[in-house]
């Protein structure tokens, strides 16, 4: 996979502790208006009146005054909701110290009665999740066939928040689970939030959102007992997606590396349905919009990602924002697929209303528009990433819909779900909901309401308010006027039938290794399915993708593959495959040293260093906690020790001259990294740890040298640009 061109805009350490210092100082209330009864007054969440253009400041910045930091908690003493100043919050109020509790003690049941209602339902899919704020640019205009200011005006810098997800698992499950990850962009354009709330993988299992309660109730766990959580490998998910064959090529998808990426920084992003963009003149082209990782797109081997679930749960979290926080500021770019909107709304033969269907990068080339930078991380976890509600109908004038009938559900269950999961209608008044443009919509009080709304007339049309707020007309979102005729049915396309000859393009398009994690990924599932005759029927459809793939499978369960019928010269679409081209950055990885007493201390700062200019971070892993003493009094402070360390949250692992001989820990940890084809580097006697742990050091993959030169340093950099070694 080629990585991309494009510079880098990544701001300096600076700039980021700048930006953190303006989002704790914004605590003034904004000023607010509009014609009569239009306002927000005594809002202090509010934003500006009417900017014609947002700040031109870093996204999250403008960001910054919309969610109101500081305003939630003022002074320095402790206070009831009221303001009441509180004496003492360790005891409560009682009859003597050993005696019943007073009802009296109001402090005491407000604070428990808040305590108790802490938690809003969680998400019914894509409970868990991480968040982070940036900004969009945009550096190609797109004015040729959209009117949408986010994509025509190159001066703009739009601000966005993103929340990247998976599916399956609850809200505390691990990060590393086998799932397709949700990417969900919330763009907050002049003209009203955009939400592009799209996955990173480009297809989904069905073609019809009446399918999606019976999917989702076969992926989660078992109602009975509540099991398998986070995982597809039960029998309620291959019963139903062996009974829907339009599920084939999303499982080819879900089966593959990219269902455990390596970090939410190292994945694609896809809005999935085909979309429309509208230009000035009201010309419709049809699009797919892809996002671009600057950092390149990179998996986890499935033993790792089930390590992490026990080892670091956390670790997609952690990695987003520990990558933030180090000014490691992670990159997209924005990229569309622009294709002609004909009367059918096909392109070379493949329906562009099936989300179940690619358009192939190499039939229609994706068009690099714009960068998106996650520059700052939330400042509250619930307040932001739990609150923020993203729908896919949330569009600009000029960017709008198509019939396809997945989409067309989504539409209504979006803001449905919200209702349950924010407890009323007004969550688009919750600070990281608030659009950045200005609201003036008529609507008025319901559960939660924060404005304080003036004014006598909330009704169009009205006299007594002037007229205002006016409906803007031609200036406003209009829907592309689309004949439509037909008769009312419950039917499909007979041009979605087609399940299976894109999922035998992607297995074509795989390397060899990423064939094997296939077959691997596959051979694990339904070995966890009791029923055998799920097996067999999920056997027989994968016998209509490929012979190969349905026979290594079978091989892993000892049984004997089913023949089937598959396409064939259906041919290979190369952008598919993950496998590198060449070494790419390594911004944010992470290289553990191991060392023991005795550790060549300048080596290990000279490649700290190296790693540093390259964005990524060295930890010092000893057998113990506090710093380990080199030659000539040096000494190294320690990061991690081999108790609390391990090697699968580790991009690379060296071992440092003078270090040695390892324990039993750091043996196991060098072997697991060279078993999940990670780089290791040793130098001087460090080699013969490597060695000594019966590792082949000519093996691709593995840099040794005498003393840690500059080249030396620059070829760990390079080696681990590769991000894998699959030849080992
Ligand atoms: Fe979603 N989806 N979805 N989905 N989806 C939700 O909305 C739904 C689909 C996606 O970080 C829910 O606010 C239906 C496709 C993401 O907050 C819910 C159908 C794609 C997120 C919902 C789909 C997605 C959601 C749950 C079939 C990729 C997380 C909470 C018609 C293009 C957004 C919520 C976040 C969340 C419904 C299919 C992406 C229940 C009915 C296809 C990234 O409304």
């Amino acid at each position: 996979m080629a990585q991309k061109k494009r510079p880098a805009t990544t701001k300096t350490a600076s700039a980021r502790r700048s930006t953190l210092k303006a989002r704790t100082t914004s605590t003034e209330p904004q000023p607010t208006g509009g014609p009569d009864g239009g306002g927000l007054q005594g809002d202090p969440t509010a934003p500006a009146v009417a900017p014609a253009k947002p700040s031109t400041a870093v996204g999250s910045a403008s960001r910054d005054s919309a969610v109101g930091l500081g305003w939630a908690q003022e002074g320095q003493a402790l206070t009831t909701a009221q303001g009441q100043p509180v004496d003492d919050t360790d005891n409560s109020l009682r009859v003597s110290s050993r005696g019943p509790t007073l009802l009296e003690d109001h402090h005491l049941r407000e604070k428990i009665m808040h305590f108790d209602h802490e938690r809003i339902p969680e998400r019914v899919v894509h409970a868990r999740g991480a968040g982070a704020h940036g900004r969009f640019e945009l550096y190609e205009s797109l004015e040729d066939i959209t009117r949408a200011e986010v994509l025509t005006d190159t001066s703009t810098v739009t601000p966005v928040f993103v929340r990247f997800s998976t599916v399956a698992g609850s809200r505390g499950s691990a990060d590393t689970a086998r799932d397709v990850r949700g990417f969900a962009v919330k763009l907050h354009t002049t003209q009203g939030t955009w939400d592009l709330v799209g996955n990173n993988i480009p297809v989904f299992f069905i073609q019809d959102g009446i399918k999606f309660p019976d999917f989702v109730h076969a992926v989660k766990p078992e109602p009975d007992r509540e099991i398998p959580q986070a995982q597809s490998a039960h029998d309620t998910f291959w019963d139903f997606v062996s009974l829907q064959p339009e599920t084939t090529h999303m499982l080819m998808w879900v089966m593959s590396d990219r269902a455990i990426p390596r970090s939410y920084r190292t994945m694609e992003g896809f809005g999935v349905h085909t979309f429309r963009l509208v230009n000035a003149a009201g010309k419709s082209s049809l699009v797919k919009f892809h996002w671009k990782p600057a950092a390149g797109i990179h998996s986890l081997v499935w033993e790792e990602s089930q390590k992490l679930g026990g080892i670091d749960p956390d670790f997609h979290r952690r990695d987003l924002w520990n990558a933030i926080e180090s000014g490691a500021y992670p990159q997209w770019d924005l990229g569309v697929q622009v294709m002609p909107d004909t009367e059918d709304q096909t392109f070379e033969g493949i329906d562009l209303l099936d989300p179940t269907k690619i358009v192939p990068e190499e039939l229609c080339p994706v068009r690099l528009v714009g960068r998106m930078t996650l520059d700052a991380n939330p400042a509250n976890f619930f307040a932001e990433t739990e609150q923020v509600a993203f729908h896919p109908g949330h569009l600009p004038p000029g960017i709008d819909l198509t019939d396809d009938p997945l989409l067309h559900a989504r539409l209504f269950s979006y803001l449905d779900t919200q209702i349950t999961r924010l407890g009323g209608p007004n969550f688009a008044q919750l600070p990281i909901n608030r659009p950045v443009a200005p609201v003036n919509d008529n609507q008025r009080d319901g559960f939660g309401q924060q404005a304080v709304h003036t004014g006598r007339a909330a009704y169009s049309p009205n006299t007594i308010g002037a007229g205002c707020p006016f409906a803007t007309g031609d200036a406003g979102f209009e829907h592309f006027p689309q004949p439509v005729a037909g008769t009312k049915v419950r039917q499909r396309a007979q041009s979605f039938d087609d399940h299976f000859s894109q999922a035998t393009l992607f297995w074509n398009s795989l390397s060899e290794a990423e064939r094997d994690h296939e077959v691997g990924a596959f051979s694990f599932e339904l070995s966890k399915v009791g029923d055998p005759a799920i097996v067999a029927r999920m056997m027989a459809n994968l016998a209509d993708v490929d012979a190969d793939l349905a026979a290594g499978i079978a091989l892993h369960l000892g049984l004997t593959a089913p023949v089937g019928d598959p396409f064939v010269d259906v041919g290979a679409s190369p952008a598919l495959s993950l496998a590198p081209v060449e070494s790419g950055p390594i911004e944010g990885r992470v290289v553990g040293a191991l060392v023991t007493d005795g550790v060549d201390v300048t080596g290990v700062t000279a490649l700290r260093k190296s790693l540093d200019t390259a964005g990524a971070a060295l930890h010092v892993i000893a057998p113990h906690g506090g710093s380990v003493k080199g030659k000539a009094k040096s000494s190294l402070t320690v990061d991690a020790t081999v108790f609390n360390a391990d090697s699968v949250v580790y991009d690379a692992l060296v071992v440092a001259d003078g270090s040695g001989p390892l324990d039993a820990k750091s043996v196991t940890m060098l072997q697991e990294a060279y078993r999940h084809h990670k780089t290791l580097a040793a130098w001087g006697s460090g080699v013969d740890a490597l060695t000594a742990a019966g590792l082949d050091i000519d093996a691709p993959g593995v840099v040794t040298g005498e003393r840690p030169l500059k080249s030396f340093n620059a070829a760990i950099v390079a080696t681990l640009g590769w991000h894998r070694h699959w030849e080992r």
